[in-house]
């Protein structure tokens, strides 16, 4: 049994998408073990994706990122770091398969409604970002 993180980002958030995104993820049998709201400071997104610090996109994102309230939820299956990513469609919604979330809902390649851990360890470390373990069902 496979965990990662998924965040419905500000757009995701402001647009009334929440219900439509974990409707998805429920459909799938992919079972939600944590979940909770929040609003990132611009210092909290800016840790969240240090692995990004030296992009061009980095501040524009943490920005984006800090702009409103997010939901993060642990996303619990077997092989549910891909079969996540498969639901989100690729970063360009422009290249995102028909039927994806990008692919239905994003309006730009920063504002694309959703966030997933890329690999085991990014899925632990942002996992241990937002929850502790009594956080997680
Ligand atoms: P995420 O981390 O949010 O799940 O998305 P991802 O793996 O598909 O994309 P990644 O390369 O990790 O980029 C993280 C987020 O940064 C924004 N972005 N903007 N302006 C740009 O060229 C650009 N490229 C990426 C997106 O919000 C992307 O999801
Ligand atoms: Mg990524």
């Amino acid at each position: 049994m496979e965990r990662t993180l998924s965040i419905i980002k500000p757009d995701g958030v402001s647009r009334g998408l929440i219900g439509e995104v974990i409707k998805r993820f429920e459909k799938e049998g992919i079972k939600i073990a944590a979940m909770k709201m929040l609003h990132l400071t611009k210092k909290e997104a800016e840790g969240f994706y240090a692995v990004h610090k030296e992009k061009p996109f980095f501040d524009s994102l943490t920005d984006f990122m800090s702009s409103g309230p997010i939901v993060v939820m642990v996303l619990e299956g077997e092989n549910v770091i891909q079969r996540n990513r498969d639901l989100m469609g690729a970063t360009n919604y422009k290249e995102a398969k028909p039927g994806t979330i990008r692919a239905d809902f994003a309006t730009d390649i920063e504002k694309n409604v959703v966030h997933g851990s890329d690999s085991p360890e990014n899925a632990q470390k942002e996992i241990a970002y937002f929850f502790s373990e009594l956080e997680i069902h």
